[in-house]
Formats: C-alpha cells, sequence, structure tokens
C-alpha cells in the first residue's frame, strides 16, 4: 500500500529541521560527539618487533627443516578516558571500542596494505581499558618486511558512548625488525 504525503507531516519535519540547526549552531558542545576524550597511554611491548626471517621449521614433518613459519606481533593497547562536562562519572560517559584501523609507514619502501578488524574494549567513564592487538599480520611478513626495515604503525580506534555517540582513539606505535623477537 502505497501512502501519500499528507501537509500534516509539514510541521514536524520543520521542527526537526530546526533543532538540527540549533545544535550545529553550538560551537561549545558538539551534540554529536562524545564526552569521552579517549587516550592511548601506552603500549605492551611498546615497540612492534618483526621476527622478519621467520622460524624454519619442518613443514612436511619428514624429520628435515624446509621451511619458514612467522609469527605476527600482538601488543597490548592501553586506553584512559577522560569526561568533559557536569557528570563525569556518568555511565552515559561508558565507552566501547568495536574497530580497530592499523596502518603502516615504513621510512623505506612499501608498508603492508592497512588492515581493519573488529576488537571489544570497553572503557568506563574516567576509567581505563584495554585490549591486545595483532599490530603485524604474519602474512604480511615475508612479503613486506626485511633485515633492518623500519616504521611506525597507526592504530585508529573507533566505537561509541553508552548514548551512541561516536567515539575514537589514536594511537601509534615504533616498528623495528629482527632476526629474533622476544
Ligand atoms: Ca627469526
Amino acid at each position: 500500500m502505497v501512502r501519500h504525503h499528507t501537509p500534516a507531516g509539514w510541521p514536524l519535519l520543520l521542527l526537526a529541521v530546526a533543532l538540527f540547526a540549533l545544535g550545529c549552531n553550538s560551537s561549545t558542545d558538539d551534540p554529536d560527539t562524545t564526552n569521552s576524550q579517549l587516550s592511548v597511554t601506552a603500549l605492551s611491548p611498546s615497540e612492534a618487533c618483526v621476527d622478519w626471517d621467520g622460524t624454519e621449521v619442518d613443514t612436511n614433518g619428514d624429520g628435515t627443516i624446509d621451511g619458514s613459519a612467522y609469527v605476527g606481533t600482538t601488543q597490548v593497547v592501553n586506553f584512559q578516558s577522560t569526561v568533559r562536562g557536569s557528570s563525569p562519572d556518568s555511565p552515559w560517559n561508558d565507552v566501547v571500542l568495536t574497530e580497530c584501523e592499523i596502518s603502516y609507514k615504513m621510512d623505506y619502501g612499501f608498508p603492508p596494505p592497512p588492515r581493519r578488524f573488529g576488537v571489544q574494549v570497553a572503557i568506563p567513564a574516567n576509567g581505563t581499558g584495554s585490549a591486545a592487538v595483532t599490530t603485524v599480520d604474519a602474512n604480511d611478513i615475508q612479503p613486506f618486511f626485511g633485515a633492518g626495515d623500519q616504521g611506525t604503525i597507526i592504530l585508529k580506534f573507533y566505537g561509541e558512548d553508552a548514548g551512541g555517540h561516536p567515539a575514537s582513539a589514536v594511537g601509534s606505535t615504533r616498528l623495528l625488525t629482527a632476526t629474533e623477537c622476544n
């Protein structure tokens, strides 16, 4: 069944447009942004070590070493929430981050492609949270990294607060290559 627009719907639409315009005019409090300011306080370990030559392994089980296995790099990312405004500890300012985007800047040479994947990090208002993140994918090691390669990994996190306002956090870590990582 097709519904036709009637004039009765217009006043409500105009009111909605007016309220939206009013909200945009407020320079001190953007209604579309969370009051929780998130910062990445530290990564552990602080640098991403890439074991560029892998570990020699017996891939077919015949007792002789015939290939290399590569292990990705995992780091724990720590977050701190700092809430602005009158009710800093309100649960409405609790944030859940649900997506991580990682990109690479190499000092020399080509970087691996950026990666985007889901995470689940809860950061209470004025509290802290943490998540283990694979900062270097094992599959990227052989094609992109060699001896002496260095760069920077940029981590961007996206989510929203309990009121549905978008929230984000940005961090970075140094990428170093070695033949053995702890
Ligand atoms: Ca190695």
